[in-house]
């Protein structure tokens, strides 16, 4: 890993990793533009992913997530997730923000996971505060909020929805606070998450990317490393921790 990272990282008073589908393509889980394998390949992801989508056709919607759900309740954390899991256990003041729904960040030992989309393993009312976790029904039965008798939805963030105000305050302290920030398996195309380097960038951090192809953020970030996460991130723990 070039010298002038690992001597930034190494120095850094805090750290800041935004990941993207990228990082869990190694676990094999499809990123979010290729989530269309099979069946689903018919299918555009930002228009299933919204409310209107589950409004006039519920079933189609719900069997999407319940096709992702079983992919993720297959995968396990791979390298990526444990270098960045090493990462915060060894360093000072290590933030993860992740656009993923999948978890495997907190199953590879990652704490104070900041999920701006929400996490795909849980179901919520739209009506009120009811909220279940859902992969132990892998069924096509779509459950009941069991106060408002409506229908529950997956607690992830749709297109058109808002950032949940917790995950999105943590994000933008972390951001601003960090000396270094990472843009990991992300295509920043989705905002308002893509606009999280910016704003690292008018802090003064150094903008590190990692993705195999080119992104909106390659040409202004400092380093555009054009690897896969895994052995790029693992270049970067043998470095820093040798
Ligand atoms: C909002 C959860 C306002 C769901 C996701 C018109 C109408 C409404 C809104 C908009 C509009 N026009 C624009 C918008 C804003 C919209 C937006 O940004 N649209 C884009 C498409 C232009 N954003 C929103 O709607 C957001 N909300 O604006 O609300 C508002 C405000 C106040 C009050 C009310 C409303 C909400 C966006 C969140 C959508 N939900 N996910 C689910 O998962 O089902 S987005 C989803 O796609 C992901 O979470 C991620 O954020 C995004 C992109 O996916 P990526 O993670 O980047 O993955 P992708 O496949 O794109 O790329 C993978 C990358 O990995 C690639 O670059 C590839 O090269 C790389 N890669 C592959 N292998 C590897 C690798 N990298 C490293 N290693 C490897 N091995
Ligand atoms: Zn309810």
């Amino acid at each position: 890993m070039n010298q002038s990272i690992t001597e930034k990282v190494l120095s850094a008073n805090s750290i800041c990793f935004l990941t993207g589908a990228g990082v869990s393509a190694e676990s094999g889980i499809p990123t979010f533009r290729d989530a269309k394998t099979g069946y689903w390949e018919q299918f555009n992801p930002q228009e299933l992913a919204t409310q209107e989508a589950f409004t006039k056709d519920p079933q189609l919607v719900w069997n999407w997530y319940q096709w992702r759900r079983q992919l993720v309740a297959d995968a396990k954390p791979n390298s990526a997730h444990k270098v960045i899991t090493k990462i915060q256990q060894q360093l000072p003041n290590v933030n993860v923000i992740t656009q993923n729904v999948d978890g495997l960040h907190q199953a590879s030992g990652s704490r104070e996971v900041i999920e701006f989309h929400g996490n795909i393993r849980n179901n919520k009312c739209n009506i009120c505060k009811y909220a279940e976790v859902n992969m132990d029904n892998l069924t096509e039965d779509i459950p009941e909020c069991p106060h408002c008798k409506t229908l529950l939805r997956p607690a992830v963030v749709w297109f058109g929805e808002a950032i949940p105000a917790r995950a999105s305050a943590h994000s933008i302290k972390a951001v601003k606070e960090c000396d270094v920030f990472f843009s990991v398996g992300t295509s920043s195309q989705v905002h308002p998450a893509a606009g999280l380097a910016q704003l690292a960038r008018i802090n003064k951090a150094m903008i590190i990317e990692i993705n195999p192809n080119a992104t909106p953020l390659s040409s202004s970030a400092d380093y555009a490393i054009a690897e896969p996460a895994g052995s790029a991130l693992e270049d970067l723990a043998a470095d820093l921790f040798k």
